[in-house]
């Protein structure tokens, strides 16, 4: 099984002689442990009860598993046996889970206990769902536990393929909230781990990483698996919701070396540890994606701990980050430059390169791109353009070379014949010390023309005629006199994808 992935990031451990080096550590609760020998053993099993189970090769595995560790063990038990693993956002409401199972035909579903409650009515109207596999010690009735797929399985070869055979699929939330499966092939997960991996994030075998971002994302399968077992390194799991109150408990529990959040955490917390010890912690990198991070959360962030957090950008589609500042390098505000191994390219709406100092659409092209979409043949066409990737990203680069984030091709919107950015506009707005974060879409005024509209979430204060005031002067003074938002809405919190990007299209027309 040259091309399978798991003889990259499971098996050549024990040859390379890492096989006491400890996998995975559960936080908090029940602080199960594993080794490289033994996650190769156990997923060499699982692969092996998925034979006896008769789920053949490219089926589809749905999981909705938490960060625990049988999360792992099932992902390359799944990759041994040639089964597709579908990791799933596990926040979705049941409708969404009603559509993956029946988009993606997938024959076996392995849920974590706590998750049953929500998908198990969408199970009933699933075709194609032969099995379910529960992780709990009490299996619910019509299915089976976690520990009986597993009992007497013996070990198996892992599956010979090419690094070209698809290994797994994650859905993407997208834009208009249909989700679509991404396809990814074998080959991308060591293609992430030998660019943003070793060039970002140099992790070492030494490592101790724990990401807040949970093994779902694309963000959080990479830092807190590929990553870490490209080079035996340790991955903290924790099944819980990141809050800044956790998080900090279980960095100060498990004294991670890389932390990676997403820019509403960092927020959250910089503001917890105003009044809140920092926890002691050996951490010598942090990074961050899902959005542009704040400057001044940044920064914030920097003056506490003393490391630097790397912004980048990513997507499900690239599987990982393709777009970071660099180490020793950060400009705040920024998304940085290109990591070693990817190519970017702006391009104007006839797909011509933008002039320097234009905005333009940010492709990509590197060699951990999706092979395109599950039945979405339109959509994949326009979206994998040959070797590059579009990223329905809106940039402008510095006379420096650093790329600069101006929103979604799709939320710009033109005011007074003049392009606005709503990103703009919302950092205008987020450098209020009032707010947390903010949205701007278009609204169309009694004239039925297009004006800027703010949602906005405050930290402490009530919002206040007044409040909304100095928010319209403070976007005219930083943004530009046309683009201030002409109403203003205080909301508790912004609908966002699972990946943490805001999802503006729902604030439309309201
Ligand atoms: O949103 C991002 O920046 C991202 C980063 C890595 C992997 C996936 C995503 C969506």
């Amino acid at each position: 099984g040259e091309g399978n992935a798991a003889s990259y990031f499971v098996d050549r451990h024990l040859v390379e002689g890492r096989g006491d080096h400890c996998a995975f550590r559960e936080a908090g609760g029940r602080k199960r442990q594993i080794s490289y020998a033994e996650l190769a053993d156990l997923s060499a099993r699982t692969a092996g009860a998925f034979e006896r189970a008769h789920v053949p090769r490219e089926a589809r595995a749905l999981m909705l598993v938490l960060d625990q560790i049988e999360f792992p063990q099932i992902f390359w038990g799944a990759l041994k046996a040639g089964v597709v693993p579908v990791p799933l956002n596990t926040l979705l409401a049941t409708d969404v889970y009603e559509l993956i199972l029946r988009d993606s035909r997938a024959t076996i579903l392995f849920v974590s206990e706590e998750l049953w409650p929500v998908v198990a009515p969408a199970t009933k109207s699933a075709p194609d769902l032969k099995q379910i596999v529960v992780i709990a010690d009490q299996a619910p009735d019509g299915t089976q536990s976690f520990a009986d797929f597993m009992d007497g399985a013996g070990p198996v070869d892992t599956a010979a393929c090419s690094e070209d055979e698809i290994a797994f699929w994650l859905y993407s939330s997208g834009s208009t909230g249909q989700p679509k499966g991404v396809r990814h092939v074998h080959g991308a997960l060591k293609a992430t781990s030998d660019t943003y991996g070793a060039h970002v994030l140099g992790i070492v075998p030494q490592d101790v990483i724990f990401s807040a971002a949970k093994l779902f994302f694309a963000y959080g399968l990479g830092n807190g698996m590929t990553f870490p077992m490209s080079v035996g390194a340790t991955a903290i799991l924790y099944n819980g919701r990141p809050t800044p109150d956790t998080v900090m408990d279980v960095i100060n529990a498990e004294k991670p070396t890389i932390f990676c959040g997403v820019p509403t955490l960092y927020a959250a917390t910089v503001m917890h540890l105003d009044h809140h010890e920092k926890p002691d912690a050996p951490l010598r990198r942090c990074i961050s994606a899902g959005e542009a991070l704040p400057m001044d959360v940044g920064k914030a962030w920097e003056a506490i701990w003393g490391v630097e957090i790397l912004d980048g950008v990513g997507s499900t589609e690239m599987l990982h980050i393709f777009l970071s500042n660099a180490p020793g390098d950060v400009l705040y505000g920024s998304s940085g430059i290109a990591v070693p191994g990817y190519e970017l390219r702006l391009v104007d709406e006839d797909g011509n390169d933008a002039a320097p100092g234009d905005i333009g659409e940010l492709l990509v092209r590197g060699a951990s791109a999706a092979d395109g979409y599950w039945n979405k043949r339109g959509k994949s066409r326009s979206t994998f353009e040959g070797e590059w990737t579009r990223t329905g990203d809106k940039y402008e680069i510095t006379a420096d070379g650093r790329y600069i984030y101006c929103g979604r091709t799709d939320d710009m919107f033109k005011v007074s014949g003049i392009w606005v950015s709503p990103f703009e506009v919302e950092q205008a707005l987020g450098s209020h010390p009032c707010v947390l974060e903010a949205a701007v879409v278009p609204a169309q005024d009694d004239s039925g023309l297009d004006k800027p509209k703010a949602f906005v979430v405050l930290k402490d204060t009530e919002g206040s005629d007044a409040l909304s005031q100095e928010l319209k002067d403070l976007v005219k003074e930083r943004a530009g006199k046309w683009k201030y938002p002409r109403w203003i809405e205080f909301r508790n919190d912004l609908p966002k994808t699972a990946t943490g990007k805001i999802q503006r299209f729902k604030l439309r027309g309201e």
